[in-house]
């Protein structure tokens, strides 16, 4: 098929899982053309059956906002009609449902059947989209799509519990490919980062209020006075600059290392021995499950979809949101004794076998299959 994937290309999740689909897809013989603003962070050089079409939003004194959408919802029909594409996969809601509907709209006009496959993400429906100023649109794109996806089953309870929705969600899970990760570096550099007797502990994230970066940092600062410690932050975003100042109010400086965005998060994760996502909200937890498959065990919250992936008792634990006590806790379980930790590390990689890619990408396959063939 010819899929054309709009997505955001920065480094959130929703970009992040986009991105990987659409290599996958093409490696699975389909040709894939990324719609969007800038080339996909994960997207590398784009090879055979990929393609990249820009959306340029001509910058004009009169607009005080430029209208994305409309550039988009253009560049998605010139895009269709030139390349013959046969269907639209959006990630994320906001604008790009209501854009690609706009498209579908006008390609309607000219006796071009598209159908747009609307895979919802998290954000876009817990925080953003939930604001009663976005509710009506994003309410009407998601009715309007063909198919409709979720990567939890908890993001569609969400959904169906805030949107008067009125088509069938289908949850299809965030995946890995296991083949993109090398799980024995042979340049891992660990020593780098702490002493031999240290444990590594890490957190990668987008810096935002939901990740509830303090209660990273006071989980570690409580891990760190039990046993020798380091903690490494990865990732940029509005909170980092609190996060630094924190650190330095509890005199943790020499012992968290701020690595900013990375592109080869295997290669932190590698000599990483537990990871914190304390998040107020979660989809699904796309941080956790590539930390998992990097034999690296989680403690997290329990908000929205994080139980689907990180197992209590097995692949790490849960506490409720907040409760950096629990969770600080739960990681010394984890931590304080080499045998308990392996067998975690373990748990960890087995359980993350759940959402290989080789299980997911038919599910999302026999969607586009579905919505193609009823169009
Ligand atoms: O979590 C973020 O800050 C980024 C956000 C996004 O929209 O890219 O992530 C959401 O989508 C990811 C991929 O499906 C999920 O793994 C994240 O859990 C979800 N984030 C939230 O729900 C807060």
């Amino acid at each position: 098929m010819k899929i054309a994937i709009v997505c955001y290309p920065t480094f959130g999740g929703s970009g992040v899982v986009a991105t990987e689909l659409g290599i996958a897809l093409a490696d699975r013989g389909h040709e894939v053309h990324f719609v969007t603003y800038k080339q996909p962070v994960r997207l590398g050089l784009l090879g055979n059956k990929i393609y990249f079409h820009e959306v340029h939003v001509p910058e004009y004194p009169l607009f005080k906002y430029q209208p994305y959408e409309l550039a988009l919802s253009s560049k998605l029909v010139d895009t269709v009609k030139l390349h013959n594409i046969d269907l639209l996969h959006v990630h994320y809601a906001i604008p790009h449902a209501y854009a690609g509907y706009m498209a579908k709209k006008m390609l309607e006009e000219e006796g071009i059947y598209v159908p747009m496959i609307t895979t919802l993400h998290g954000t876009d429906i817990t925080l953003v989209g939930n604001h009663p100023f976005y509710k009506p649109a994003v309410t009407f794109s998601i009715n309007q799509s063909d198919v409709v996806t979720s990567v939890s089953e908890n993001l569609k309870q969400r959904t169906m519990e805030f949107f008067d929705i009125k088509k069938e969600i289908e949850v299809v899970p965030n995946f890995i490919d296991k083949s993109n990760y090398s799980l024995t570096f042979t340049d891992c550099q660990r020593s780098l980062m702490a002493k031999d007797d240290e444990k590594i502990i890490t957190h990668i994230s987008n810096f935002r209020k939901v990740k509830r970066i303090p209660d990273v940092i006071e989980i570690f600062d409580r891990i760190q006075k039990e046993i020798p410690a380091k903690l490494v932050m990865v990732g940029e975003g509005p909170e980092k600059e609190n996060a630094e100042r924190l650190c330095e109010e509890k005199g943790l400086v020499d012992k968290v290392i701020f690595l900013g965005n990375s592109n080869e998060i295997d290669r932190i994760l590698c000599f990483s021995d537990l990871f914190l996502l304390p998040s107020e909200s979660e989809s699904f937890g796309l941080a956790a499950l590539e930390a998992m498959i990097n034999k690296v065990p989680v403690i997290s919250s329990n908000a929205g979809g994080i139980p689907e992936v990180n197992e209590h008792g097995i692949t790490g634990f849960l506490s409720d949101i907040g409760d950096v006590a629990d969770m600080a806790h739960n990681a010394l379980r984890i931590l304080k004794d080499e045998d308990t930790l392996e067998q975690f590390k373990q748990n960890a990689v087995a359980s993350a076998e759940r959402f290989d890619i080789k299980k997911v990408l038919p599910l999302y396959e026999a969607l586009y299959e579905k919505a193609y063939k009823a169009r």
